[in-house]
């Protein structure tokens, strides 16, 4: 594997799920994997959980790390060919890409949608700019329009969980006073098919996602409903894609409370986090036994260092 983009990069996910919980268990038995190779991560959002579980993943594989802010610290860069420069971008994306190549064995990037012009967001410009210009691979720590890392995670933490073959899963939609990329649940959404598991997405009218993603996954509006004999409850929050980058204030009734999670089947709750207290969700959900969260960002470092595993070994 070159670049670890989407999940369609994912080959056989059985395989990988079953070997991220092989990492779990003795991350440290792959230590010789990365010595003297370097990892480079460049940051043009904010990270808690993705900076610190690749860079641990890095870590456990005996590679060595270098992180950039690139939004308040890196030059502004250009994307357009053949622009005259003569404005506020200071490098061109050809250099940059280059030159950090020349540090690093792997690269890995988060540049989040701006939420200002749909197309530009969905042409992936930072991070496949970067895939097209460095001569090494890349990875994606949440792009304008996919968070496979976040995915494969959910993945492993539903795989670990569950206590059927066949899961009911809900993606619901919850209120949020931000305009959030729909980066996340794009991810989630394009796992859940790769998935066996009874998946059903539930969010507002006009806060439908890309058909192109969801497909024929079904969509239910009523989210009670949804919520019934449910085994997992995903809760994101996305700004709308058809009137791109618009949040909703009016939409308080669809916060994830007590009285919700009742209707379903003891359900586990998820959230990729950071989660907003009350607003997304009550304290009384987030804190109860059934809220996995913590346990679902733990395996964020084992989905990294699995994703990193791949990679050095395809390039030896
Ligand atoms: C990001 C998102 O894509 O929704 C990252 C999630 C992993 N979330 C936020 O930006 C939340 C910011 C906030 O202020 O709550």
């Amino acid at each position: 594997m070159k670049n670890y983009f989407s999940i369609q990069d994912i080959d056989s996910l059985d395989k990988w799920i079953d070997e991220a919980i092989e990492i779990k268990k003795a991350p440290l038995s792959d230590k010789a994997l990365g010595v003297n190779k370097t990892l480079g991560l460049l940051f043009f959002n904010p990270s808690l959980r993705t900076r610190l579980s690749t860079q641990k993943a890095a870590l456990n594989l005996g590679m060595n790390v270098i992180v950039m802010n690139f939004s308040n610290e890196g030059w502004s860069l250009e994307y357009e060919d053949g622009t005259v420069m003569n404005q506020g971008n200071s490098e061109h994306i050809k250099e940059a890409a280059q030159v950090v190549s020349q540090y690093c064995d792997i690269l890995a990037i988060r540049a989040f949608a701006k939420l200002e012009d749909r197309d530009e967001d969905y042409s992936e410009k930072v991070v496949k700019g970067f895939m097209k210009y460095a001569t090494i691979p890349v990875i994606n720590m949440e792009s304008a329009t996919g968070h496979p890392l976040q995915a494969l995670a959910d993945a492993i933490t539903i795989t670990e969980y569950k206590m059927n073959d066949k899961p009911n899963v809900v993606l619901s939609w919850a209120p949020h006073p931000k305009a959030l990329p729909q980066a996340v649940a794009n991810s989630f959404v394009e796992m859940m098919q790769q998935i066996d598991a009874n998946f059903v997405i539930t969010h507002p009218v006009g806060f439908e996602l890309a058909s192109q993603i969801t497909k024929q996954v079904p969509i239910e509006y009523n989210q009670n409903k949804a919520f019934k004999n449910a085994d997992f409850i995903y809760v994101k929050n996305w700004s709308s894609y058809t009137d791109y980058g618009k949040v909703s204030s009016l939409e308080d009734s669809w916060k994830i409370t007590e009285e919700k999670m009742k209707v379903t089947n003891n359900a586990k709750f998820m959230h990729c986090l950071p989660v907003r207290r009350n607003v997304v969700v009550d304290d009384v959900v987030l804190d109860s036994a059934n809220s996995i969260i913590v346990e679902q960002a733990n395996n964020r470092t084992f989905a990294a260092q699995l994703v990193l595993k791949k990679i050095l070994k395809s390039e030896q």
